[in-house]
């Protein structure tokens, strides 16, 4: 997969380089580009804010750098058309289900905005030439889409195939479709068996897969019940047995 990111702090982007994502990067899995808006700036102090019409407090991003920026970025490889992500609090929430979408797609760009937004005719015009979808990491406000693009170019890295050490782990994942759909993961436990008083929970120690399998949705039930009961709704009956109505 192929993602190009263009921001005013290319440098925010280092922890790319790091880890899971930086070996999936150097072993050629995953293509990152950095761009630093102010390249197709021309003034003598590379600007790239206004102030906003209509008045208001704080900036607005100037179209003109983004247009140029995105022509270049996005029209240099032959008949491709790469899907535009604008991070944004006032976007549709990102969940996994779009991170499943979005890993599926072969080259992907996201338009890092600062201040008060993106002058929002750069949109638009994007949108005559590719997909384009505003989306937002939750109900908070960042100073801007750098730490956003973070989360979601790692939530989707880490579903391509080879980047993950262990396949397994995703699907057992809190919010992966399929069992743990709409269900947050419960408790996980290491050796020793004995820590500080506390025991793991003897089942783990059984053996008994399919008594584990039943324990870990159990657990899986509870905890949403407790930290997310605005998930429980969104259970599909059909995948909730009789036992997982007693839970
Ligand atoms: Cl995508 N951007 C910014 N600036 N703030 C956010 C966000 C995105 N998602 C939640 N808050």
């Amino acid at each position: 997969m192929r993602i190009d990111i263009i921001t005013i702090f290319p440098d925010y982007f280092a922890p790319l380089d790091l880890s899971l994502i930086g070996k999936a990067r150097r072993s050629g899995l995953i293509d990152v580009r950095l761009h630093d808006l102010r390249r197709w700036t021309y003034d003598r102090h590379h600007t790239v804010d206004d102030t906003p019409y209509g008045g208001g407090p704080g900036m607005v991003m100037k179209p003109e750098p983004w247009g140029e920026a995105l022509d270049a970025v996005t029209g240099d490889a032959d008949g491709a058309t790469p899907r535009l992500v604008l991070p944004t609090p006032s976007g549709l929430p990102f969940t996994q289900q779009d991170a499943v979408r979005l890993a599926a797609e072969p080259w992907l760009v996201f338009a890092c905005g600062r201040y008060e937004g993106i002058d929002a005719r750069v949109a638009v015009d994007a949108a005559r030439r590719m997909p384009v979808e505003e989306l937002s990491i939750g109900d908070y406000v960042l100073n801007g889409g750098e730490a956003a693009t973070l989360v979601m170019v790692e939530a989707v890295s880490r579903l391509l195939p080879g980047v993950l050490g262990n396949a397994e782990s995703v699907a057992q994942d809190s919010f992966a479709p399929g069992m743990m759909d709409n269900l947050v993961e419960g408790p996980v436990y290491t050796k020793p068996a004995v820590w500080r008083g506390q025991e793991v929970p003897p089942v783990l120690l059984s053996g008994h897969h399919g008594a584990v399998d039943r324990w870990r949705r159990d657990e899986a039930l509870r905890k949403t019940a407790r930290n997310r009961p605005d998930l429980l709704d969104r259970l599909d009956p059909d995948t909730l047995d009789r036992r997982d109505r007693e839970v």
